[in-house]
């Protein structure tokens, strides 16, 4: 324990007596074994904790107390988790990379819309488990308000659960059951923002000023014009601007939708609320939190009051006190920035504090479809080939679609250096995706009719891969191109680097939902369209290979098992983008020493790569593991691929 003291030296002594108080009330509550490893953690974490959190609340706050408040709160959750908990948390602290193994595979549905309640998940894991997935991410599953609610994004009560789907105690068992299988659950934490039917915002609505204090409320339009200046509108089809006037309240800030109203981290009170609501969720049997809308926390003047410093320290702070309190506990972070943005929530800005443990892989998503539509990888290897490796032992979540719609995060500084104008090129895809062009295979639609010019793109990724065009001409070859281009974005999914997530329905090639309109709630957000009920009638239809659901299962779960018994797939493992002279082809090879080989033709015509390419993957005696067709085709000094085909590669063992 000498070290931290010494790091503590230039705290006032009380810092030291009350981290001491605290250690000795850990063994007592928790026992001496868990009571001293808490300790030891409080230790360790402790001059991070109050160097960050003094930058965002020191000139307001005695930060004695206010660490002392947050290490009670860890402490009291610590007390509160189950021996089952305590025993993962053990037991993931010895093996913190436990999630890069590349059995970790994830799928993420909605629970009502999958199987209608969190009992009905509950009986289709075999489903899962035939599909290879490891790793089940629930949206939204608390309680929201009535009527409108974003998907569950406006959280009514954050200790409910939605009650159409069940109660707290059947997420405890979904979680239960998850962990005997060797599954991990996944929910979402809506931090910045909570309904304005939570508890909290009643009674600030009632005049309580502690709650008044938990938002950003102004009492006239001065503040609010001034933050509009820079502060972008994210929903301006569906909730034009950032605040919303409440004559009890005056102008409150929402950065989504009027109901959703932020809360106010300048408040070190709303902070500690939500580190209690953040490890309560841990402790009903959550493995993973995934922190939505992460960048929008800290607001500042003059900016787009996304990504502030204030925000990374929060989250550096959210993350210490989780592995105090839950070390086996993971935060995902859900940013949606422009690239060179995204491993901040990884923390690559600064090696020596955690942040995230996972982030979405938006860029990857985005050059996958961009490099679909263009048949041509060069802007796709130039952003992916310069991004750095994310810190040990961070990882992406690596994906194609999820329940929102995509938008076009493409750098004007990447697509300059491959000879493309940003915005032309933006505009161009959100054209192609919404199946504007002529002939286009296309089923996809502008989300928010407002956001023209680069508007972000809805719609399923089977439809937008062409299988709801293909099968609605009944073109049959045209449906076998597009089945393969799904399974080629899948293939790059499951092997770029990071936890592959699978989305409900991708699986069986679920098409736009026609009905997604009828919900008036629903109306008025195409995102509805990109999610449709599960069709278990044709999921039952998965082991007959003459269906769509049975073609396109098969592969996705083909890709999991090769991704299973990949060692070189590990989500630590490197990922070094291969330049080559075939612009048609992406390659990449993963791992230096047992290393793997991707390559997939993004083209609707057979292509060759020259097989100088194995040997700058370290291959000289090829061994194939994957692929569209089976095979390893090589032909005259050339590795072949098919149309929209992929190849997985590795070298052959020694014996
Ligand atoms: C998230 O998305 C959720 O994924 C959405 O479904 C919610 O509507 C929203 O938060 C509000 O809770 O703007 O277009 O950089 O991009 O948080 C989706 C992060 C969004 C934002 C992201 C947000």
């Amino acid at each position: 324990m000498t070290p931290s003291v010494a790091l503590l030296a230039g705290f006032d002594f009380p810092l030291q007596e009350m981290t001491a108080e605290i250690g000795a009330a850990a063994v007592d509550r928790l026992g001496a074994a868990d009571g001293q490893a808490f300790a030891a953690r409080v230790e360790r974490l402790l001059p991070d904790l109050v160097d960050g959190l003094d930058d965002v609340y020191g000139q307001q706050t005695d930060m004695v107390a206010f660490i002392r408040s947050l290490l009670v709160v860890a402490l009291d959750n610590a007390a509160a988790r189950r021996e089952p908990l305590r025993a993962l948390d053990r037991q993931r602290e010895t093996d913190p990379g436990w999630f890069q193994d590349p059995r970790v595979i994830a799928y993420v549905c909605y629970a009502d819309r999958f199987a209608g309640t969190l009992d009905g998940v509950r009986s289709h894991l075999d489903y899962l488990a035939e599909l290879g997935v490891s790793y089940l991410h629930l949206m939204p599953v608390l309680a929201p308000r009535d009527g409108e609610n974003d998907g569950g994004y406006a959280v009514r009560d954050f200790d409910a659960v939605d009650p159409r789907i069940g109660e707290m105690a059947d997420l405890s068992a979904l979680s239960d059951e998850l962990h005997r299988r060797d599954m991990t659950l996944c929910v979402d934490l809506v931090l910045n923002h909570t309904a304005k039917e939570h508890e909290w915002a009643q009674r600030a609505l009632a005049g309580e000023e502690e709650y008044r204090n938990f938002y950003i409320v102004f009492p006239d339009r001065t503040m609010p014009d001034l933050y509009e200046q820079t502060a972008p509108h994210i929903f301006p089809g569906m909730t034009p601007g950032t605040f919303v006037h409440v004559p009890e309240l005056g102008w409150v800030w929402a950065t989504f939708r009027e109901f959703q109203w932020d809360v106010n981290y300048g408040n070190p009170a709303v902070f500690r609320a939500m580190l209690d609501v953040l490890l309560r969720l841990a402790n009903r049997g959550a493995d993973i939190l995934r922190l939505d809308a992460a960048p929008f926390l800290w607001k500042r003047l003059g900016t787009t009051c996304q990504d502030q410093p204030e925000t990374h320290l929060l989250l550096q702070a959210f993350r210490a006190l989780t592995t105090i309190a839950a070390p086996g506990v993971l935060l995902k972070a859900e940013a949606m920035l422009p690239p060179d943005l995204l491993g901040r929530y990884l923390g690559d800005h600064n090696p020596y504090r955690p942040e995230c443990d996972m982030a979405y892989d938006n860029q990857l998503m985005v050059m996958l479809w961009s490099t679909l539509a263009t048949g041509n990888t060069r802007l796709a290897t130039q952003a992916l080939s310069r991004r750095r490796p994310s810190p040990e032992p961070t990882t992406w979540a690596t994906y194609i679609r999820c329940h929102d719609d995509i938008g076009w995060a493409v750098a004007d500084t990447d697509a300059e250096a491959v000879g493309l104008d940003g915005g032309e090129h933006r505009r161009f895809l959100s054209n192609f995706y919404s199946g504007d062009v002529p002939g286009s295979f296309v089923r996809g639609a502008r989300f928010q009719d407002s956001q023209v010019g680069e508007a972000p793109i809805s719609g399923t990724a089977a439809s937008l891969c062409g299988i709801e065009a293909a099968l609605q001409s009944g073109d049959d070859e045209g449906l076998d191109l597009a089945i393969r281009r799904l399974e080629t974005l899948y293939s790059v999914v499951f092997s770029f680097g990071g936890i592959p997530l699978l989305y409900m329905g991708d699986e069986i090639a679920l098409l736009n939902d026609p009905n997604w309109e009828q919900d008036p709630d629903h109306r008025g957000d195409n995102r509805w369209m990109h999610r449709p009920p599960m069709d278990w009638t044709a999921a039952e239809n998965r082991h007959d290979l003459s269906t769509v659901p049975g073609r396109v299962f098969a592969r996705i779960a083909a890709l999991a098992a090769a991704r299973r018994s990949s060692p070189a797939l590990r989500g630590s493992t490197e990922t070094m983008v291969l330049g080559q002279a075939n612009p048609a082809v992406f390659a990449y090879r993963r791992g230096r020493h047992q290393s793997l080989l991707a390559v997939a033709n993004f083209t609707a015509v057979e292509q060759a790569v020259d097989l100088d390419l194995l040997s700058r993957a370290r291959i000289n005696q090829p061994e194939h593991v994957h692929s569209t067709t089976g095979t390893l085709d090589l032909r005259d000094g050339e590795l072949m691929l098919p149309r929209y085909g992929f190849v997985w590669v590795r070298q052959q063992s020694a014996e």
